[in-house]
């Protein structure tokens, strides 16, 4: 597969889905939609059709509300038809605005509140590890989402307990809810202290689908890996990416996703 084509499939799908409310978290969903398409497209091992299979590579999206971009991965890939994604965040939908396990075929973890979806990764890796499957977790976490202390914890266990099977990414677009990371709590330099911790760290283009693959092959040993996105909160779409710091959930015109998926890379 053509993941950069996949990509911008995932892109133009995520703004139409968005298009139907007229509101949402356009900034993170944005930012991640490479990484989706790197892990749905090639990377992880799973089935659409059973989406239970036990052996299969799970995903947590702690970052909950990026939701709508991982809706488009799993439709795209066949989990659920095309025409669900008009469920955004229809009440009594399946798509909620963020991820609920127990509503959507493909999504591993319930999340929103944040913080929680790294102890989550580390509880199925060592599940699998035990259960003797050769399965993968990844998780995905947001920079701004690392101020909660819970994660700090779940680092230490994951090197602690040699969690090789394990692959958290992070999505560091540098902007949360109300301003940017390095005003609200600085992070510093996300990839030495995870190597601090015990982690094998590694920082990447976040929007190059190439440099993401070659950081999910790259070897880890015993360690558990990281890597660390550099990405943009709302990337590929000027109205998201032009209101910087103030993208992270939006109202939007019928105009502006159009315009924005006609520039769609
Ligand atoms: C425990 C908790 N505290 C606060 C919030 C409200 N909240 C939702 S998203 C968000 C910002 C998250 O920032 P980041 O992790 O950087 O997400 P991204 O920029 O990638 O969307 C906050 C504070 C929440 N969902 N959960």
């Amino acid at each position: 597969m053509n993941l950069k084509e996949f990509a911008k499939e995932i892109r133009v799908t995520t703004l139409k889905q968005l298009a139907v409310p007229g509101f949402g978290h356009v900034g993170g969903a944005m930012s991640i939609v490479e990484t989706l398409a790197v892990l749905f497209g090639e990377i992880m091992k799973h089935d659409p059709k059973n989406p239970d299979w036990e052996e299969r590579d799970k995903l947590i999206l702690s970052k909950g509300h990026a939701g709508p971009a991982l809706y488009s991965a799993l439709a795209l890939r066949g989990y659920f038809p095309m025409e669900m994604l008009d469920e955004l965040n229809k009440f009594g939908g399946r798509l909620p605005s963020h991820v609920d396990r127990t509503k959507t075929p493909g999504v591993d973890m319930t999340a929103g509140s944040l913080g929680q979806g790294l102890s989550v990764a580390c509880g199925v890796a060592m599940g699998d590890r035990l259960s003797g499957r050769v399965s993968r977790t990844y998780c995905i976490v947001g920079d701004g989402e690392l101020d909660e202390g819970q994660n700090w914890e779940a680092m230490m266990f994951a090197a602690h307990y040699k969690l090789s099977n394990l692959t958290l990414f992070v999505d560091n677009n540098k902007v949360q809810l109300d301003g940017y990371t390095d005003d609200v709590m600085r992070l510093g330099d996300i990839s030495a202290k995870l190597s601090a911790f015990g982690w094998k760290a590694i920082t990447v283009n976040g929007h190059d689908t190439d440099a993401i693959r070659s950081a999910l092959i790259d070897g880890a040993g015993e360690q558990p890996k990281a890597i660390i996105l550099d990405t943009v909160k709302g990337k590929g779409a000027n109205f998201a990416e032009s209101a910087v710091p103030n993208n992270h959930h939006m109202t939007f015109t019928a105009e502006q996703i159009d315009a924005a998926i006609k520039e769609a890379v």
